[in-house]
């Protein structure tokens, strides 16, 4: 007698991309980096923002700030070098001229904030507080390499400690984004966490310069930059796998040459809990949507049915 199977219905088929940074639920983990998608709906005739996990925009001041002189990007061999110097018409004009429309494409939206010091952030923060619940986040940046005159903060553990405590009155989720040009980048991060910040996001782009031989000077109007792109892949891998084994419970957002679905699987696997796209937009700028795509398809081959599965894999097998 011949047993009839009921046909079954494979799970595997079925990825739930769903993940949390902290208190923070995104649909899936995906979003553009900040400084890559504009600050408001530059990339949305390109990708549904709303697909995405969140959409980070370009690092605002309290108050507008004209950037520095092009040239502003130049390619290098194994990504980008920018020196764009946190160009943005400041919180108020932003939250007034941009961000409605953002909203109204239904992306969750994490706000990015900067400032020469403490008193600025704290300004920009409370410019923040009373923005609309689509702000699920705001990104402390205390790490532009690109500010002439200032250092980076987050090469002090106490000045971006004291940015974080100031910060406090945004009221809502705050992820620290690190620079890796440190010696001890876990000790930084411990100091940010103390100091209230929710999650890390890890790292923003590497100090770096490209001269041209011909005229005898630098590329960029802002004389050297910050290093993005496929170059800092491993540099980014390495801060979160740090991270996340010296600070296992604190959420991460991985950032840095994620411009396939695998790459951004390796930087989960690394410890993030979710990723952001950056240098890969100005490639293509469907690049997350492409991301996301591959990550599910990825998981899907793989037999991953979660993509939070995927945080943290690669420990304990070093
Ligand atoms: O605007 C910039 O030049 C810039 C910023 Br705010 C940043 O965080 N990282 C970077 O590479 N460039």
């Amino acid at each position: 007698m011949s047993i009839r199977r009921r046909p079954s219905v494979s799970t595997s088929n079925v990825v739930d991309s769903t993940v949390r940074v902290g208190t923070v639920a995104l649909a899936n983990p995906v979003m553009p980096a900040s400084g890559t998608a504009g600050h408001g709906t530059e990339l949305h005739k390109y990708v549904d923002l709303a697909s995405l996990g969140a959409v980070v925009v370009k690092s605002l001041a309290a108050e507008p700030w004209a950037g520095n002189p092009p040239l502003r990007v130049h390619q290098t061999p194994a990504g980008m070098i920018n020196s764009v110097g946190l160009q943005g018409p400041g919180v108020a004009r932003w939250r007034a001229d941009e961000l409605p429309a953002l909203l109204a494409t239904g992306a969750r939206v994490v706000a990015s904030i900067w400032g020469r010091g403490v008193d600025e952030y704290r300004r920009a923060a409370e410019l923040l507080a009373d923005a609309p619940d689509g702000v699920v986040a705001v990104e402390i940046n205390l790490s532009c390499p690109n500010l002439s005159g200032h250092g980076i903060f987050a090469q002090s553990a106490v000045d971006s400690a004291a940015v974080i405590a100031a910060t406090e009155v945004v009221g809502r989720p705050r992820w620290a984004k690190l620079t890796p040009m440190v010696t001890d980048l876990p000790a930084i991060a411990a100091a940010v966490v103390d100091a209230g910040a929710d999650a890390l996001t890890l790292t923003n782009t590497v100090p770096a310069m490209s001269i041209d031989p011909e005229t005898r000077r630098p590329r960029l109007g802002g004389g050297a930059g910050g290093l993005s792109g496929p170059a800092i892949h491993a540099v980014a891998v390495r801060a979160v796998h740090d991270c996340r084994a010296a600070l296992p419970d604190v959420p991460i957002v991985g950032v840095g040459g994620i411009a396939r679905g695998v790459d951004a699987v390796e930087m989960m696997m690394a410890g993030a809990q979710a990723v952001q796209v950056g240098t890969a937009n100005f490639a293509d700028p469907r690049a997350c949507a492409r991301v996301r795509d591959e990550m599910v398809e990825w998981c899907r081959t793989h037999g991953v049915t979660s993509m939070s599965q995927l945080t943290g894999a690669a420990h304990g097998h070093e």
